[in-house]
């Protein structure tokens, strides 16, 4: 199956956290990265007196099914010392998934697509940059949505050193 993850962090080194669960989701057994926006930084949506968010989206190739696909993300927030003190509130490392395939989901602990996605400037740009003709299992286009997100703040970070990332996936490379 085909899934697009949602990640976010705004606390302890975000940027590193996000560079990081990107490799750790690659390195997942039944999980590969096939694609991932570049890093934003966002205001946050809920309590304000936090601390800005830095988001991105990520598409995968998966062999799991959805419920294990959710352990293995759960797994690796708890791995990155996840805390979560209060509803929307900050976090270390969030993992949501977003949509896979044209799945529809309804479970108390994983509903998909996720019920804010298409509310939410901080997941729509980061994978619409990745999948510009992305749409909703009932074939509405994700696109459409962006009109009523245009007040949110979000902003491109600086270019993700790519060759650092696929360093650390490849220690051995040679070129
Ligand atoms: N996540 C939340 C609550 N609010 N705001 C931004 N900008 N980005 C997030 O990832 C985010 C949020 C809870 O998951
Ligand atoms: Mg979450
Ligand atoms: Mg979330």
């Amino acid at each position: 199956m085909q899934a697009f993850i949602g990640l976010g962090s705004n606390l302890d080194q975000p940027v590193q956290r996000l560079t990081s669960a990107l490799l750790a989701m690659d390195r997942l057994p039944g999980l590969t990265l096939q694609h991932h926006s570049r890093l934003y930084s966002s205001a946050p949506i809920g309590p304000q007196d936090q601390p800005d968010y830095v988001n991105a989206v990520a598409e995968v190739h998966s062999t799991l099914t959805p419920h294990a696909l959710l352990h293995s993300l759960q797994a690796l927030e708890l791995a990155a010392g996840r805390q979560r003190l209060r509803h929307w509130g900050e976090r270390t490392l969030d993992l949501d998934i977003l949509l896979i395939d044209d799945q529809l989901i309804d479970t108390p602990d994983l509903q998909v697509p996720h019920p804010q996605m298409s509310r939410r400037a901080f997941v729509l740009h980061p994978l619409l940059e990745i999948a510009p003709h992305c749409h909703l299992p009932d074939g509405t286009a994700l696109g459409s949505f962006l009109s009523q997100v245009a007040e949110q703040t979000l902003s491109p970070l600086a270019e993700l050193d790519r060759d650092a990332l696929i360093e650390r996936k490849d220690p051995h490379r040679t070129d």
